[in-house]
């Protein structure tokens, strides 16, 4: 970064009369000249992460802050009377749905950082994930034109578009390179789709509705085009220089595939290497088996992607040709391994007229990755065992992280300057030094009680203004953002929140502390269950608000259109941290990593990686409760009826008020579906199978012990202190060290 330059520049720019709009052009483009290109990498080895989804969210403060120019610029703009806050109208490139995503987006900022060669590639979609409104406390999904504020940060690259050929017709990829600025520069390439109306198609929408024939094969072809742009261009560059001779390319490429989403790029690679650079098939196989890596992100049945084949063969038949190939060389080598029939079907790539994506990344892929400890151990013992036991080298861990460069520097400046006050500011190239804040003094505990003071008046105020929900600041801040789904259980704290409600209003709970709720979270639009809790949630808002015997004690908040600039607010103003999924079911989960990095105690189940938060900061510093995996398994072998604990007084009201005409689901059914879903199951699944009713006891207690242990203003901030100083660990830059060393060995 030529930082004299764009400083010089930026305090020549004429402000005056300029919209924000304008200024967000004008000073992004002046950054962009000045912070030089992309890195030089070639006849190195690198690493490209192929994700469907990467969730930047807003670049203009993280690119200032890591070109290093972020508090030279405020002053200069400053000066010129412009406040750099009115930069928080430009809104998040929300290129994403959630944990999968962000994380695509923290690794391309700590390989950056750290000084690695990782480049992102994925599809630049016209738009975003939707915003959300609530309308009558429902959702409401609106399109997000996020390139209306323009796209200063993106350099279209004219030059180095390619064709993309599906059966039906041609599409053209046109790439578009964003910086990734850090120790380097690396690229996140996003290609979008032209052409024709139909090419256009292609890039338009993250994640259309797969419901029907069109919008699967939509989805398929999304896939298609953006891994086989990829792969098309990381082989055409490798033949321009070293020619045919493929066997270097695994020394100087490494591709990591982000979920099932991109696997499809194996079978491009496996075609490209045969039909266009002539290459025998065993060779090509081999030589993808040297150069993928897989991460899986979930364990649920509904996410593992599984094609079938006429929709592949419609499109892409030389593709299906080669998935079937693949398969037959894989039940040779099982076959030769001694696996039985059993064995050899579970792990198939092809069956039933079906290609299941996650067993062909597994067959393929050098190495295989779950995201957590624990998530590691069921795709070891259960999602793929059978694999695991034929090929032991593969499976392994790597725990996700959070950059606490957004997490922490961008969001919680306060909060920053203490720990630089208390141990220097070392951490910020070194985040392993943050231990140091463990020796904390009464007057670090004093002052980072005031620190949280002042990140909550500034989420509270900011909620006041969006929500129109006026919270006394000092409340004591409970949130729950992330996806809505109901494994995530925001219905359990919905029951909860209703139970504490009906406690104060009959007099059981005393000596309450006065405690918000806040809720942020999208709903897939086709997800109706999902919409009925969003609902739900708003009438129980919307009741507790409203009731002047209860509302200086207790107050209950959605918000709208959470994202990731929402979320730099909640994590650093919140108190208390609720990852209460269904114990077995949450990969990892990494807004629990952000709550724990700005000083928030985690109240959650021991699922994901709340089991390493806890090693690290202490059992006694958090709130851990309900059932464990072992116990959810024994429940589902054994059956396990939540009918028989509807008469317990805290399901007894909460459920009941689903189906009691309490509240309105606006005439939709939703909330009588819940209730059957909860007591009766539906045809797809058992009774509550995500054991809110069995876990709703525990989680009621653990909330209020929290309650009552807050009055303790000291201890408690002692264990918010403590779990900030634990969360070195959860760095994507360990993360990403991680996967250089034990994967990329880049
Ligand atoms: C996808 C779908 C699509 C079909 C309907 C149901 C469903 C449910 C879940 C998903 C999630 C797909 C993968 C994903 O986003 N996983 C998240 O990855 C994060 C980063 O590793 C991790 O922290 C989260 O725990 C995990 O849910």
């Amino acid at each position: 970064m030529n930082k004299q330059l764009f400083l010089q520049n930026l305090a020549d720019l004429n402000t005056e009369n300029k919209d924000v709009i304008t200024l967000y052009n004008e000073i992004s483009s002046l950054a962009m000249k000045c912070a030089g290109g992309i890195s030089n990498t070639a006849n190195k080895r690198n690493a490209y992460y192929l994700s469907m989804e990467f969730l930047i969210g807003r670049s203009f403060f993280n690119n200032l802050l890591e070109l290093g120019v972020l508090n030279e610029t405020k002053s200069i703009l400053a000066e010129k009377g412009v406040d750099i806050n009115v930069f928080e109208e430009i809104e998040d490139a929300a290129l994403g749905n959630g944990g999968l995503g962000r994380l695509a987006a923290c690794f391309l900022d700590s390989a950056a950082g750290l000084g690695l060669p990782l480049h992102g590639y994925g599809i630049r979609y016209k738009y975003g994930l939707f915003k959300q409104a609530l309308e009558n406390g429902c959702q409401v999904e609106l399109p997000d034109d996020w390139q209306r504020f323009g796209d200063p940060w993106s350099v279209r690259r004219e030059d180095e578009k390619r064709e993309i050929k599906f059966a039906d017709y041609t599409v053209t990829a046109v790439p578009y390179d964003m910086p990734v600025f850090g120790k380097r520069i690396n690229r996140l390439r996003l290609f979008q789709a032209e052409g024709s109306e139909q090419a256009e198609k292609i890039s338009e929408y993250l994640y259309p509705a797969d419901d029907t024939e069109e919008g699967k094969l939509l989805r398929l072809r999304q896939e298609y085009f953006f891994s086989a742009a990829t792969v098309a261009e990381l082989l055409e560059n490798y033949v321009k220089q070293h020619g045919r001779n493929f066997g270097n390319f695994p020394k100087l490429h490494v591709i990591q595939l982000n979920d099932t989403h991109p696997v499809i790029a194996i079978a491009e690679f496996i075609r490209l290497l045969t039909a266009k650079y002539r290459q025998p098939f065993a060779t090509a196989l081999s030589l993808a088996r040297q150069t993928f890596a897989y991460t899986n992100h979930t364990v649920l049945p509904e996410a593992l992607e599984c094609w079938h084949e006429d929709y592949v063969k419609k499109i892409l038949p030389d593709i299906a040709d080669i998935i079937v190939k693949i398969n037959i060389y894989a039940m040779r080598e099982q076959t030769a391994a001694g696996c039985t029939e059993e064995e050899i079907a579970k792990m198939a790539i092809y069956k039933d007229k079906t290609f299941f994506m996650a067993n062909l990344a597994v067959y393929v892929a050098k190495s295989v990755n779950g995201v957590a400890k624990l998530h590691t151990e069921i795709l070891k013992n259960s999602l793929f065992a059978t694999a695991h036991k034929i090929y032991p080298e593969k499976l392994q861990n790597k725990t996700n992280g959070i950059t606490h460069r957004r997490w922490l520097e961008l969001c919680n400046g306060e909060f920053s300057q203490l720990i630089d006050q208390t141990i220097g500011d070392g951490w910020r190239a070194d985040i392993s030094r943050l231990d140091g804040l463990k020796n904390y003094t009464a007057e670090t505990v004093e002052k980072f009680i005031e620190v949280k003071r002042t990140k909550k008046q500034q989420l509270l105020k900011y909620i006041a203004e969006k929500e129109g929900v006026v919270v006394p600041d000092n409340f004591l801040v409970f949130a729950q953002v992330k996806r809505l789904h109901e494994y995530k259980r925001q219905l359990m704290t919905a029951f909860a929140v209703l139970d504490i409600y009906y406690g104060l209003k009959s007099g059981e709970i005393k000596d309450f502390y006065p405690s918000v709720f806040i809720f942020g979270a999208k709903s897939a639009p086709a997800y109706k269950r999902a919409k009925a809790i969003i609902k739900f949630i708003n009438e129980i808002a919307a009741k507790v608000n409203a009731d002047a015997q209860t509302n200086g004690l207790l107050k209950v908040v959605f918000v709208q259109n959470y994202n990731v600039s929402y979320a730099e607010k909640i994590v650093t103003g919140a108190d208390v941290s609720l990852q209460v999924s269904t114990a077995g079911l949450e990969a990892s989960g990494t807004g629990n990593m952000k709550f724990m990095l700005n000083g928030a105690v985690t109240c959650g189940t021991m699922d994901g990686a709340n089991i390493e938060i806890v090693e690290f900061a202490g059992k006694q510093n958090n709130y851990i409760f309900g059932a464990e995996v072992d116990e959810i398994e024994r429940l589902k072998r054994e059956g396990y009826s939540p009918a028989a604990l509807l008469n317990t007084p805290l399901c007894s009201r909460a459920v009941e008020a689903l189906v009691n005409g309490e509240f309105s689901d606006g005439g939709t059914g939703g909330f009588k579906e819940l209730y059957e879903s909860l007591i009766n199951g539906a045809s797809w699944h058992a009774p509550d199978n995500y054991f809110v009713l069995y876990d709703l006891k525990s989680y009621f207690e653990a909330l209020l012990s929290i309650n009552a242990d807050y009055k303790q203003k000291f201890a408690f901030a002692e264990k918010q202190l403590i779990n900030a100083a634990s969360a070195a660990y959860f760095s994507s830059d360990r993360t990403i060290r991680e996967y250089a060393d034990d994967i990329w060995k880049i």
